[in-house]
């Protein structure tokens, strides 16, 4: 069905649906958007969730007096519309502060700061009940390659969530860590710029089991890498803690379209790896989160039109990744393309190297050039799914 339910599990973040539309060239095309009016606008359209900065909702530099006002306001949207708090993240790369960096910025004083942030909406976010911290850190990176030490910046990360991890144990928060991957924008260049990078970095951290990524489809997809391919290597380490979808039209700057508007395709196999895996079933049931921005020519109609765009492409790939896995033809195809002879282990059981030197069907018998000869019939495969993606089947 194309109606949103909870089980969907689709979430929003508060500075998506709440962004003005300042750009690098131009001023705010729209006001600025009660969070309030936000929860209530999201429950609507038929999300689970909304996910925030601590600046997004309690604007930078507040006293405690309107921060608790604020934060009392927005609880109660959540409990009148039992919309959830399922991730939170930090904003330490919009006040000039951070313009080095939060974790790895080169004067200590604003890496001591920006923990310091960073411990404060943990704080929060375990009050509104998250399981996660999306920590993307757009700031931390450089322009000039002698302006920055990256072994000794991987090495302050590093101890930045190290400890954090301990605090959110100590304190009994149990949340999840989830780095979140981007090439470059705002810095010339990002470290951790890609899922394999963050996912190397992980294994380097003290409680490595709770740290994961969040991987953006536009933010690899800037790298001209295959997002689908990315999510399943990051399902295979288990390090998928969190999913950020959106749209963008190859390399170039973040264009955070709709989820769908971009890659068509990419997105069609990343619903059909996620909803139906490579075995028939979800291979991931953490939150849906679009990561959009409601682009610059739209007015408030146009924002809550796009966020609802975002719901109905997921379900319509959904419905329609639902139909590919069930046809027939696509069954044979599937076969006929040797798709799960890749699960079969390379050698027999027991088999080792010299069972497998002394089988001379594998080698001195093997007939290469006949093999070589068939097709795998691959493009047959990928017809269908273009098929049923547009509907003709
Ligand atoms: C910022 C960024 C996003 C991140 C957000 C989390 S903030 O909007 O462009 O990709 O997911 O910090
Ligand atoms: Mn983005
Ligand atoms: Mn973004
Ligand atoms: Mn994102």
């Amino acid at each position: 069905s194309l109606q949103a339910t909870r089980d969907d599990k689709f979430s929003f973040g508060l500075w998506t649906v709440g962004w003005q539309a300042r750009d690098a060239f131009g001023d705010a095309t729209r006001p600025a958007l009660d969070p309030v009016e936000a929860v209530h606008k999201l429950a609507e359209i038929g999300a689970y969730g909304i996910t925030f900065h601590d600046d997004d909702l309690v604007p930078f530099g507040s006293d405690a007096q309107t921060r608790d006002g604020i934060i009392a306001g927005f609880k109660k949207a959540l409990d009148e519309t039992g919309l959830i708090v399922p991730m939170v993240t930090t904003n330490l790369f919009t006040h000039p502060v951070f313009k080095d960096g939060g974790f790895t910025s080169n004067d200590r004083s604003v890496r001591r700061y920006a923990i310091r942030k960073v411990l404060r909406q943990m704080d929060l976010g375990a009050e509104l009940g998250a399981k996660t911290l999306v920590l993307w850190g757009g700031r931390e990176g450089a322009e000039y390659d002698s302006a920055k030490d990256v072994g000794a910046a991987l090495d302050r990360y590093r101890e930045a969530l190290n400890l954090l991890a301990q605090y959110s144990e100590d304190k009994g928060y149990g949340l999840r860590f989830a780095i979140e991957p981007k090439p470059n924008e705002p810095r010339g260049d990002i470290l951790l710029p890609t899922a394999g990078h963050a996912i190397a970095f992980v294994q380097e951290l003290e409680r490595s089991e709770l740290f994961g990524i969040n991987p953006e489809t536009g933010h690899e997809q800037m790298s001209n890498l295959n997002f689908t391919q990315g999510i399943a290597q990051a399902l295979w380490h288990k390090k998928l803690f969190h999913i950020d979808l959106n749209g963008q039209h190859g390399p170039k700057f973040d264009q955070d379209l709709v989820f769908g508007h971009g890659d068509l395709l990419n997105a069609f196999s990343l619903v059909d790896l996620l909803e139906n895996g490579p075995d028939g079933g979800p291979v991931y049931d953490g939150p849906r989160h679009f990561d959009y921005k409601p682009s610059r020519t739209e007015d408030f109609d146009g924002v809550w039109e796009s966020a609802a765009a975002n719901i109905r492409m997921y379900l319509l790939l959904k419905e329609r990744a639902k139909a590919f896995r069930a046809d027939p033809e696509v069954q044979e195809a599937l076969a006929a393309s040797k798709v799960a002879e890749l699960k079969a282990p390379t050698l027999n059981p027991g088999e080792g190297y010299q069972e497998l030197l002394n089988d001379r069907s594998a080698f001195e018998d093997y007939d290469a050039d006949a093999v070589g000869a068939k097709g795998f019939g691959f493009v047959k495969l990928n017809q269908l799914a273009i098929d049923h993606l547009l509907g003709a089947r």
